[in-house]
């Protein structure tokens, strides 16, 4: 398998050669300012290189509305292409080992040739996500009424039977779990019975869990709403901990930041689920009025940050949750570049992380130990403030990334290179319609 054009270590290398010298004034400043709050730059900066997050291959083609598409240059025809745009934001930002795949958008001819090229690329892959909110071609039983939901037994099955598919292909590349999102649901009041919808599914996804191996994690999504628009089977949290708790112990809760009504307080979600041991992870993206799927940190970032304090606060507790949670991003871009959208957003969540790093969590303590909700309010938004760029650029070149990972992608002409490689073809399946 060919890989194209990928860009070179060296020119990396000389980007970063021109990037250096203020990077390193600038890093050297933050670390004087931080070290008065107390705060080693440097124990920042090693974690912040830790920080991974999994992309997602449907990320790297161009996404769409419900009214239309507008591709791109050079966009991935197949699987092996969204791997080599995943290989790329890697390379560039050192953050992203891992690939999550969507059944069957990726479904491999062979499973194994798949997971060679993928270690010829130097990443790997995350979790399986499989799809009954669509019918395939040649499929037998349509999925318009429901599938792991739906009233015959028949569908269901087959939804059941796809899940478990996905949980073998998963298998033989490597993966560790397996997301279900179900688009079940019902447009009208009185469509659908809402008990024994509910009670359907937990039949259904009990046959999934039971196929899944020791190792494994059974993520379950919820959504308040879309592609249904009056009920959701798993329109909420506290649906879907149900649901985990009814599973067992390899079944967790996922959050995707964009499937809440507006103005829920996630951080407050997150900190809950985290308390319950039921946290499995997150689908990262930002939003402004429903599941919009726009690039983290691109309208609330402070909400970021806060879903970042809760993790963190978690992970320094003697009873944290093991396994810790997944990090994956679930984004959909319709009018950038979807390399440069999907670093952006690995950039924003490192820095909602970097912020997080920096609050002065014993005088937090101590503000909210005496009720000064002002001085507690206001340890936070220090943090939140502090402009931590110089340590997202220096960890990133200190892990062999670019400094500037859009510039030097633009700079390699990536792009246009793929347009010549990657003859338009009419039938990507790329990106959510
Ligand atoms: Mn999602």
């Amino acid at each position: 398998m060919e890989t194209g054009f990928i860009i070179e270590k060296s020119f990396i290398a000389k980007e970063n050669e021109r990037a250096h010298p203020d990077l390193e004034r600038d890093y050297d400043v933050l670390g004087e300012q931080l070290e008065r709050r107390g705060i080693a730059i440097e124990e920042i900066t090693k974690k912040v290189q830790e920080f991974a997050v999994a992309v997602p291959s449907w990320g790297v083609g161009t996404g769409g509305t419900r009214f239309a598409r507008f591709p791109g240059e050079g966009e991935p025809r197949n699987v092996f292409d969204k791997l080599v745009d995943c290989a790329t934001i890697h390379q560039l930002t050192r953050a992203t080992p891992r690939v999550a795949l969507h059944i069957p958008w990726d479904k491999p001819e062979n499973p194994l040739t798949l997971r060679q090229f993928a270690n010829s690329l130097q990443i790997g892959f995350d979790a399986m996500n499989s799809n009954t909110f669509q019918d395939q071609p040649g499929q037998k039983l349509s999925y318009k009424f429901g599938s792991l939901t739906h009233t015959d037994r028949n569908v269901r099955k087959q939804a059941i039977a796809h899940n478990i598919e996905c949980i073998e292909i998963g298998k033989q590349i490597g993966s560790r779990a397996l997301s279900v999102w179900v688009g079940d649901g019902g447009n009208f009041p009185g469509q659908i019975d809402l008990r024994s919808n509910l009670e359907r599914y937990l039949e259904s996804v009990k046959e999934i869990y039971a196929a899944l191996p020791g190792d494994w994690q059974l993520f379950i999504e919820y959504k308040l709403y879309e592609p249904a628009f009056y009920s959701t089977v798993i329109n909420d949290w506290g649906t879907a901990h149900h649901v985990v708790e009814q599973l067992g112990p390899k079944a967790s809760v996922l959050v995707d930041l964009g499937h809440h009504a507006p103005n829920v307080n996630i951080e407050m979600i997150v900190s809950k689920l985290l308390q319950f041991g039921r946290l499995g992870g997150f689908h990262f993206n930002d939003s402004k009025y429903g599941d919009d799927d726009l690039d983290a940190g691109s309208i609330k970032p402070f909400q970021l940050f806060l879903i970042f304090c809760e993790l963190l606060q978690d992970s320094l507790r003697a009873t944290r949750q093991t396994p810790p949670p997944s990090y994956m991003i679930d984004q959909s871009h319709n009018v950038t570049d979807p390399i440069e959208s999907l670093m952006n957003t690995v950039e924003e969540l490192r820095r909602a992380y970097a912020q997080a790093l920096l609050v002065d969590r014993q005088g937090l303590l101590s503000d909210q130990e005496k009720n000064d909700a002002i001085m507690a309010m206001r340890k936070l938004k220090k943090a939140f403030v502090t402009e931590v760029s110089p340590i997202l650029g220096t960890a990133r070149h200190r892990s062999g990334g670019a400094i500037d990972p859009i510039r030097v992608y633009r700079e390699s002409q990536y792009r246009k290179r793929k347009g010549v490689e990657r003859p338009a073809v009419n039938t990507t399946n790329s990106g959510i319609v």
